[in-house]
């Protein structure tokens, strides 16, 4: 059996964009979306059709996660039932009301990823002390992303639709080349500085599978290599946003290790990752009218020194 390079090794030479923001930033390259950026993609808005791109949490046929972590559990705290109790609280004029909480994986629904949520040889973006995530993020967290708020030109790339398929399956690549011949077909190209959104519907077989989905777990999605990294870099692209929970194949068939994207883009480039979205209703419309790109807008919450957090983007045709 080959053996797995460490990430130190297999990133030796990779780019890194470490430095280019100043020796305090924590965006990245979210950096490129500037106001003419947003311009761009507010030209793009033809119709006023307005696209919600978050999962429902709490869905009752289930939420895809990560393995190891688990769905958001919501827990009434006070509902009509309540209100009985000879210890309920009591309003003047006899105010009822529902209150509750939720449970959840910062990671575990659809989601930004701070840029500090991953690194390898000690360092976190921006060349960061890993030491700096111990009990909190203090540097790199979705705070700062959040603040921000993000808005560009989004175009979908419908990766399912281009290979004629319901959804691509387990362990299924795809490259930047492959990325651009998509929307070569789609009939329009990806520019600088857009916001990827890239459709697998991999997600169907959780729905479909249940437990059974994540027997020999191993998301489709984009696959390591020196040109894409350099490719993703020249092109600078700000934001890479997918349906699938980890947006790249989960073990890299190539070199063995896991999650090396996040690694050469997030870790590296600064590019900020958003996952497990549902572009289902999206990307229907955008068969329908052949219209794939749109202004993109999130915000995710904002969430002191988290490694990532929920967030419900929009796509506005
Ligand atoms: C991991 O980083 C393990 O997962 P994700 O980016 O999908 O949250």
């Amino acid at each position: 059996m080959t053996e797995v390079p460490t990430m130190d090794e297999l990133l030796k030479d990779a780019p890194t964009n470490w430095g280019k923001w100043g020796p305090d930033d924590e965006i990245g390259a979210l950096n490129y979306l500037t106001a003419e950026e947003v311009l761009r993609g507010v030209r793009h808005i033809r119709q006023g059709s307005v696209f919600t791109l978050q999962r429902l949490i709490g869905d009752p046929k289930g939420d895809p996660v990560w393995p190891g972590r688990k769905p958001a559990v919501r827990t009434m705290i006070l509902d009509e039932a309540s209100w009985d109790a000879d210890d309920a609280p009591q309003f003047p004029g006899g105010l009822h009301y529902a209150d509750d909480k939720i449970d959840a994986f910062l990671q575990g629904s659809t989601q930004y990823d701070a840029l500090g949520h991953v690194w390898y040889g000690g360092q976190i973006w921006n060349g960061y002390d890993a030491r700096t995530t111990v009990g909190g993020l203090d540097r790199a967290s979705v705070a700062p992303i959040a603040e921000r708020g993000v808005a560009g030109r989004g175009i979908l790339l419908d990766m399912a639709r281009f290979r004629g398929k319901d959804n691509l399956d387990k362990a299924e690549t795809f490259t930047h080349e492959d990325l651009m011949a998509c929307a070569k077909a789609q009939g329009t190209e990806i520019e600088k500085h857009d916001i990827l959104i890239i459709r697998t519907n991999f997600l169907k077989l959780f729905f479909e599978q249940g437990d059974a989905f994540y027997e020999g777990f191993c998301e489709p999605g984009l696959t390591y290599s020196p040109e894409l990294v350099s490719w993703f870099q020249e092109m600078e692209i700000p934001n890479l946003v997918t349906d699938t929970i980890a947006n790249e194949v989960t073990m890299d068939p190539e070199n063995g290790t896991a999650l090396p994207l996040h690694c050469a883009l997030m870790r590296n480039l600064g590019v900020t990752l958003t996952e497990i979205c549902d572009l289902e209703r999206l990307a229907a419309d955008c068969a329908e009218d052949g219209q794939y790109t749109f202004l993109y807008a999130a915000a995710p919450l904002k969430v002191n020194q988290a490694s990532g957090s929920p967030v419900n983007p929009l796509a506005i045709k």
